[in-house]
């Protein structure tokens, strides 16, 4: 049985991916941490840890057992580019330092990379898996400095290193924090919540989104691969659709017919937006172990409304 330890276990991703481990793996397995205490109560273990204590995240790995390391734990884009030197020592330093965790106890490692790690210089449509990554923002070199750090890892001192360049993600359990792609969370919020919505990113602006339960199912699929199918290893482009905002509010009528959007666009995210891809081309991913997305936005906004719907009561 695995023994996973999981950093930023109580962010977006972290939160749900630890109930999906612990499910699948057994909740004894599977170690989460983060920097803040968990509000409410925990299923599993729990410890705290700042990504940037070295010692300490290496010390957890080790009493714990663990033979997985999934490190979560990073500023997203629009608050990266808000505080970006705190972006760098925490996206970088905590990366290195479970880098070398891994490396020191010969652990397998996932860490995911994002579409920030594209720039405007990036073939806009389809993007292809390998090109030219030139971002323009601090998230996005954390990011491509995070994916070749992996990549140095594997091939020079043989950690086992695992990783997808992830789309934004809509979840209905978990909100995100400081992301460029988030307003396609906030808005279903609102449409139940107040039947209207005002849009932080101007209206034909499209990036590619996958639903949290694809997001999740790719780590885990990712994670079992056979190694000697991996051409890649790390910064696979995964994604499910591609949209701009009218079309998600077009989805949404189809629940709310009342709902409204209007625009209040947001230069500084709107101006991270426009230097992402319009859509990524996933083949590499699915060739290499199987990726395949199962929500669409239909799908994922009926699934959303309902789950929603009780969650707000
Ligand atoms: C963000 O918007 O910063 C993230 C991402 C696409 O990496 N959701």
């Amino acid at each position: 049985m695995k023994k996973i330890m999981v950093t930023g276990a109580l962010g977006q991703i972290g939160s749900e991916l630890t109930g999906k481990l612990r499910d699948l793996y057994g909740a004894d397995n599977v170690l989460a941490t983060d920097l803040r205490e968990p509000a409410g109560g925990q299923n599993g273990p729990f410890s705290q840890l700042d990504v940037t204590d070295g010692e300490r995240m290496q010390e957890l790995a080790k009493s714990f057992g663990a033979d997985t390391l999934i490190h979560m734990a990073a500023l997203l884009s629009a608050t990266a580019e808000q505080k970006p030197l705190l972006a760098w020592n925490l996206n970088m330093g905590g990366l290195v330092n479970a880098l070398e965790t891994a490396r020191e106890l010969n652990l397998q490692f996932f860490t995911p990379s994002s579409i920030g790690a594209f720039g405007p210089s990036t073939p806009k449509t389809n993007t292809p898996q390998d090109t030219l990554q030139r971002p323009t923002t601090m998230y996005g070199v954390n990011k491509v400095a995070g994916e070749l750090l992996c990549d140095y890892y594997f091939t020079k001192f043989g950690v086992d290193t695992r990783g997808v360049r992830f789309p934004g993600l809509i979840s209905y359990v978990t909100p995100p924090g400081g992301g460029t792609t988030d307003y396609a969370v906030d808005i279903y919020y609102k449409a139940l919540e107040e039947g209207r919505y005002t849009s932080f990113i101007a209206e034909g602006t499209y990036m590619d989104m996958m639903y949290m339960p694809d997001a999740l199912q790719a780590i885990v699929d990712l994670m079992e691969a056979d190694p000697a199918k991996l051409n890649h290893r790390n910064a696979f482009n995964v994604t499910a659709m591609s949209f701009e905002p009218s079309q998600i509010a077009s989805a949404i009528q189809k629940h709310i017919p009342d709902f409204r959007l209007d625009y209040a666009v947001d230069p500084e995210r709107q101006a991270i937006a426009d230097s992402w891809p319009d859509s990524l081309d996933a083949t590499a991913a699915s060739e290499e172990w199987g990726f395949k997305a199962q929500y669409d936005l239909d799908s994922m906004t009926a699934d959303m409304l309902a789950k929603l719907k009780t969650k707000l009561g």
